[in-house]
């Protein structure tokens, strides 16, 4: 089922084309009223006229938060503060929040993106679509809810928090969709095994799960404990929010909404852009964007795109699965490794994913031990058992990422 079938099945030259136009516009209408952008080009002795097509983009440098946070809160817009109708923030680790503003129009293309997701997931008007992301700063409450709305779908504003509040939602208010983190999901499902409360009485169908990296394995239990279909869903707030690229049922991949945000993936090294199939930091330009336009946005997410029709029948561009995020990457004796990975094996073991990984260096070598916590069957089991899983999960650790790990077992909840 498609939203908008003209765009998300158009000729893949067609579409080539469509975002070369969009993109000589918004370069142009980004260069002539943000400061900064101006004088970007100067530095880099590039004139709008120089961007002609995608191929072009690798003449300028690439926009980073930092670039947001030294501009904060308001410096980047593109529009006067009265054509901005709504505020989101993300909050990160450092430093301060980073500030994105949205007119009319942009919010409009922002339900069109969410819309395009839900209805590949399957939603439709007669659908009671339960969000449970936060409701707030944060774009995940508001992005689905604007969606939901405009499929015509009914929308349960739940927001985060209370399990058991939620779960009696699921079952009184007859959800059929739920929208969260894919971590919430899989806490929704453990409630509901604790508590003796049976799949069967709740109406689920799907869900649309994203905010965080999650694994193929996570998705399966997902499915299986919810008894249900699960879509993955990106984007971050700085582009739009979710619905950048949403998952569909012919691959693993996320179609990107290509009509309105262009992807590169580069190499974190060089910079430069690297093959379809290639693993590399993803980078958008937006094409349609008036609040905050941004010209190749390095997310520093990893992962690899392709051109092929994908089996859904869409020919929008499909990404992979995020793996992580390149600063968030771990160098441990030179060898790169991702918290996703480890993840990946901890749930491939039929573990938990509450684990803590403590990286340090023991002269001048570095250590990395891995805290698991005890699953509920786990729990009272010898210790002979105990430490053989401790074993199991070091050699699948040293298999994938080719290093020796300490794995302890620890309590639950610790
Ligand atoms: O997390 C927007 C969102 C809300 C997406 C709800 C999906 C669902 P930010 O708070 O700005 O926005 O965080 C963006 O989260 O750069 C990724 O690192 C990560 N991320 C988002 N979606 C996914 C996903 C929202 N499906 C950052 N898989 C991004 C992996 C994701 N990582």
């Amino acid at each position: 089922m498609y939203w908008n079938e003209e765009i998300e099945t158009m000729d893949a030259e067609r579409l080539r084309a469509l975002q070369d136009e969009r993109l000589r516009e918004q370069v142009r209408y980004t260069y002539d009223r943000v400061p900064f952008y101006k004088k970007m080009f100067d530095e880099a002795g590039a004139q709008p006229g120089d961007i002609r097509t995608a191929k072009d983009l690798e003449k300028l440098p690439f926009t980073s938060k930092t670039d947001l946070r030294d501009n904060y809160p308001y410096g980047l817009l593109a529009v006067p503060m009265e054509e901005i109708v709504r505020i989101h923030a993300s909050s990160g680790t450092t430093g301060k929040a980073t500030v994105v503003g949205y007119t009319a129009g942009d919010l409009a293309l922002w339900d069109e993106c969410v819309a395009r997701a839900l209805t590949c997931a399957g939603g439709t008007r007669k659908d009671i679509i339960q969000v449970c992301y936060g409701y707030g700063l944060f774009t995940g409450g508001l992005g689905l809810h604007g969606g939901a709305e405009r499929i015509g779908a009914t929308v349960i504003p739940a927001s985060t928090g209370n399990t058991a509040r939620q779960i009696t939602m699921l079952q009184d208010y007859g959800s059929t969709m739920l929208c969260c983190t894919p971590s919430y999901a899989l806490y929704i499902g453990d409630t509901m095994e604790k508590n003796n409360i049976p799949v069967s009485s709740i109406h689920l169908k799907a869900g649309l799960f994203g905010a965080e990296p999650w694994t193929v394995r996570m998705k399966e239990e997902i499915e299986k404990r919810l008894g249900i279909r699960a879509y993955d869903i990106y984007g971050l707030s700085e582009i739009s929010g979710p619905g950048v690229s949403f998952g569909c049922d012919g691959s693993d991949g996320l179609h990107v909404n290509d009509d309105h945000f262009l992807i590169e993936i580069v190499d974190p090294a060089t910079g430069k852009n690297v093959p379809d199939g290639e693993k590399g930091e993803v980078v958008f330009t937006t094409l349609t964007k008036r609040g905050l336009p941004l010209l190749r946005y390095n997310t520093h997410d990893i992962s690899s795109i392709t051109h092929e029709r994908c089996a859904c029948g869409r020919t929008l561009t499909r990404m992979a699965r995020i793996t992580g995020r390149s600063d968030d990457m771990l160098i441990i004796r030179g060898v790169n490794v991702f918290p996703s990975q480890i993840e990946g094996v901890l749930i491939r073991l039929g573990l938990t994913s509450n684990y803590q990984i403590i990286v340090d260096r023991l002269g001048t070598t570095d250590s990395i031990e891995v805290l698991v916590e005890m699953t509920p069957e786990l729990f009272g089991d010898t210790v002979t058992h105990i430490s053989r899983i401790e074993e199991e999960v070091t050699n699948a650790l040293k298999s994938v990422l080719g290093i020796f790990a300490k794995v302890s077992i620890v309590e639950p909840k610790s």
